[in-house]
């Protein structure tokens, strides 16, 4: 099973340089307090790097990135929301019909954590009903200094029906891992309808298109 991230664009290219047919595309937000690590989470899964010194997001930035889960290329159209609190109220632009969304906390950090569980209570509410939410514990690196525990983080994630890693940007310890779990767990079925509220949009070959309808045809 082929599941590497591969560089952005709409037409996937097989090894042998035949175009697969089947291209699914999902908006994806990332959420999650001020200095988490979110951009650094997208850093490193759309370009394999990491920055000491990451400049703070003002409002949001958009990257994509692809990865191949067996026939299905996933294009992932992914937002990086600020999280300094003045861009709270932007927020809901981005995560509004997104199919996934990667809450991000910092382990060594409780408030973090708190405010991840905030913004998993504010999709549930206010996103997409078959959203699919992962929960980040990142800067796993630094476990030495950790005080949000694994298992609490994981025990909330359980309750709460979240996918659950803790991740490194810095190593990239499970980065790759989360979106590619995400990309599993998104539906990917054949004759869904635009109406079918949560379903990624199937791409035909070669097509660059970005109409807003959200559905796997
Ligand atoms: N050690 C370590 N540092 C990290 C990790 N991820 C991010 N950092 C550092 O943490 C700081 C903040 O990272 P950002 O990616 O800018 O955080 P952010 O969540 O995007 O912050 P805002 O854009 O303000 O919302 C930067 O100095 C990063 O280098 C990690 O996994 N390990
Ligand atoms: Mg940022």
């Amino acid at each position: 099973m082929a599941t590497t991230p591969r560089g952005g664009g709409a037409t996937a290219q097989r090894p042998n340089g035949a175009t697969q047919g089947r291209i699914c595309q999902f908006k994806l937000v990332l959420l999650g307090e001020s200095a988490v690590g979110k951009s650094s989470l997208v850093l490193r899964f759309v370009k394999g790097q990491f920055h000491e010194y990451q400049e703070s997001t003002i409002g949001a930035a958009f990257l994509t990135q692809t990865v191949c889960i067996d026939e299905t290329t996933v294009k992932f159209e992914i937002w990086d929301t600020a999280g300094q609190e003045r861009y709270h109220s932007l927020a809901p632009m981005y995560y509004r019909g997104a199919q996934a969304a990667i809450v991000v906390y910092d382990i060594q950090n409780q408030d973090s954590f708190q405010r991840a569980k905030t913004w998993v209570k504010e999709l549930q509410r206010q996103a997409s009903p078959n959203i699919v939410i992962a929960l980040a514990g990142n800067k796993a690196d630094l476990s030495n200094s950790r005080v949000v525990e694994y298992e609490e983080a994981k025990q909330y994630a359980e309750e709460n029906g979240l996918l659950f890693m803790e991740t490194s940007a810095k190593t990239a310890m499970n980065v790759n891992d989360i979106f590619l779990a995400i990309a599993k767990k998104l539906p990917k079925n054949e004759g869904a309808g635009p109406q079918a509220g949560g379903q990624g949009r199937r791409l035909e070959q070669n097509e660059q298109s970005r109409q807003s309808s959200n559905c796997c045809k």
